[in-house]
């Protein structure tokens, strides 16, 4: 499965666009399958409709764990890092794996979840998070895992569009010197939601919580009544296998859903590939399970490939800008994933909390969840990798399901700032605004894929409709990433960011939209608009414009209110960075806002606002520019 040149890679990669069915299949046939398929691949992207591996029944987590146990029983699937520095580290066997899952699946079934239900799981980045993907999976209930950032209102609404019967959560969170309550977050959302029958909580922080008879059960106490044996649930590829809610440039979060066979695959595959993981490396993933990342490259891929990996708990911060460094230290870890988010803050805090550490174990370096630029690139392979680790720039999105562009490690000459090359079976394209497709290099574009790859997002939940209009529609035949991408005179890609109305905030999906509407719930403000500015550290910030008419609190205070209600609303990954209350906003005549003149603002670019003709009333700008200054 695994490439090895980059011969291989173009040969791999030609096989993948010439004969798909006959590329894949030879790499599925390396899983354990309780029956095989019939047929490789069925697709239009006009419903959309895609099936890859069709008939082909399996378990993802017999493959995970089951497969890996002759060998694999002793070896450590995890190494717990908590977040308090100094602990000793727990280890958790893929045998110790296999019986933690197979109990707490039990406890599912004990509470009458069955195959098709759904299971929301809001939990801090503990072993028994990643315990939780899998326990769902074992008994083909499908995950929803809500990120712990999120507000009781934010969680209540994706508990209700899936209809869950089930939360798996903990008392709370430690993250750096905090301690964050969870339960009682859980209990404010569940007090509107019907379809919940159990809630099951772990004892993490201590805290004591309200635990509602016949409802809520202690963690440790059902875990500890159930066998470690709990047979595989025989699941159809194309079953679901979880639910993940992302933000789009309109309306609330979608619940992207992932299917079981072609997941597998393709996490494990690019996960050797772009790693370039060997047996017996450490991988570091720093990640959370509540976003995307965490399943695919902290749950599925890594397990899928039977690695060793290691979990944390706690934040780049603490106890200094030096724990990512002491834990590679601690645990040799050859194989390191972040953010570019991460790696400016790490930068910024400067090279004395890099140089007390050896770093000597490192191999690979990984990039995700924004564009990463060129200072912060260089200062990765110079400081962390002492120009002998290669930085897998990974481009991909929670609907990819897994990478889809990515330099090879050791075998991609990479480039700082680009993705550089699609993985093998990914066909990418670029279009004009009219979705004519860009050929030859040197060129710019809407970044489309015009074939499908076996992780691709299947639908989102309860609204196929939004599915195909969000991503199908706008360049009919092509997959819509959403992304502007450059594909240089090498034909190499550079994402260049979102061309909608989505930040990328410390390499979080935030929809404009969104934002919006949790401001107009604030009682001052009769609307707002939203848009992102750079940030040194967050790649993107949150610039709040609101309109507040004849309030007799001061700025200061409404300021204030609209921080509390998007906390509120959405969570604090939400809040404004800044807030500008204006009189107006500057609209065309037909009363649309233009966001294009309140971005160069927000940006500082008052000189140079464009054409500003088409405004209703070109006074709104002047005011803001003044108030701006
Ligand atoms: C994995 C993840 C997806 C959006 C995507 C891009 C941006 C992600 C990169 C990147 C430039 C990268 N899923 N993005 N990776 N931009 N270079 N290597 O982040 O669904 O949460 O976000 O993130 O805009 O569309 S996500």
């Amino acid at each position: 499965m695994q490439i090895n040149t980059f011969e291989e890679y173009q040969k791999a990669y030609d096989k993948s666009v010439k004969e798909p069915e006959a590329f894949w299949s030879d790499i599925a046939e390396k899983f354990s399958w309780q029956k095989k398929w019939d047929n490789v691949l069925e697709w239009n992207f006009k419903e959309p409709d895609v099936k890859w591996f069709i008939n082909g029944k399996l378990n993802i987590t017999e493959n995970c764990i089951d497969r890996h146990l002759p060998e694999k029983a002793g070896t450590v699937a995890f190494y717990f890092e908590e977040n308090e520095i100094g602990k000793p580290s727990r280890e958790i066997t893929y045998q110790q794996l296999h019986d933690e899952v197979c109990k707490l699946a039990n406890v599912l079934k004990s509470f009458g979840v069955q195959k098709g239900d759904r299971v929301c799981i809001y939990l801090p980045m503990v072993p028994e998070a990643v315990f939780s993907l899998l326990a769902c999976a074992r008994i083909g209930a499908v995950h929803s895992v809500v990120f712990g950032g999120f507000s009781a209102q934010s969680l209540q609404d994706r508990i209700n569009d899936s209809s869950c019967k089930v939360v798996l959560t903990s008392d709370g969170a430690f993250r750096g010197n905090k301690t964050i309550p969870m339960k009682p977050t859980v209990d404010e959302a569940l007090k509107q939601c019907s379809s919940i029958e159990k809630v099951l909580v772990l004892n993490r922080t201590g805290e004591k919580v309200n635990m509602q008879q016949g409802r809520d059960f202690e963690w440790k106490e059902q875990v500890s009544k159930q066998s470690p044996q709990c047979t595989a649930t025989t699941m159809d590829s194309e079953d679901p296998l979880f639910i993940l809610y992302t933000s789009g440039s309109t309306g609330k979060p979608k619940g992207v859903v992932h299917s079981t066979g072609g997941y597998m695959v393709f996490t494990c595959y690019s996960f050797l590939n772009v790693f370039q993981y060997k047996p017996e490396q450490v991988y570091w993933c720093t990640a959370d399970v509540g976003w995307v990342t965490g399943h695919s490259y902290i749950t599925y891929g890594p397990l899928l490939a039977g690695a060793t990996s290691v979990i944390f708990e706690g934040i780049p911060s603490y106890p200094d800008a030096g724990r990512f460094w002491n834990v590679v230290d601690k645990y040799k870890v050859n194989i390191f994933y972040t953010a570019p988010t991460a790696i400016r803050a790490l930068e910024a805090a400067g090279l004395d909390y890099v140089k007390p550490y050896d770093l000597s174990s490192l191999k690979v370096l990984g990039s995700v969840g924004e564009p990463i630029n060129e200072e912060a690139w260089q200062w990765y392979y110079k400081n962390i990798g002492k120009e002998k680790c290669p930085v897998v720039d990974t481009w991909w999105q929670t609907e990819t399901g897994g990478i889809l562009i990515s330099p090879l490690a050791s075998i991609t000459k990479t480039k700082p700032g680009f993705a550089t090359l699609p993985l093998p079976g990914v066909q990418p394209v670029l279009v004009d605004e009219k979705g004519n497709i860009i050929e030859g290099n040197g060129v710019e574009g809407n970044l489309c894929i015009q074939f499908p790859w076996p992780s691709i997002l299947r639908t989102t939940y309860g609204d196929h409709e939004r599915c195909r209009a969000t991503y199908f529609a706008t360049y009919p035949g092509l997959y819509f990433t959403g992304d502007g991408c450059r594909r240089d005179e090498d034909g190499y890609y550079r994402i260049t960011g979102r061309v909608d109305d989505v930040i990328n905030v410390s390499g979080h999906r935030i929809g404009t939209a969104e934002v919006e509407s949790a401001i107009n719930q604030c009682e001052d403000v009769v609307e707002s608009a939203v848009v992102g500015f750079p940030h040194d550290i967050k790649g993107q910030g949150i610039y709040a414009y609101c309109i507040v008419p004849n309030s007799l609190k001061s700025h200061d205070e409404i300021k204030k209110e609209i921080l509390n209600c998007v906390n509120k609303v959405i969570g604090p990954i939400a809040r404004p960075d800044k807030i500008q209350i204006v009189s107006g906003l500057p609209k065309t005549r037909s009363g649309k806002i233009m966001r294009r003149i309140l971005r160069k603002v927000a940006e500082g670019e008052i000189n140079n606002l464009g054409d500003i003709s088409t405004l209703l009333d070109p006074q709104v700008v002047e005011e803001i520019v003044k108030g701006k200054i």
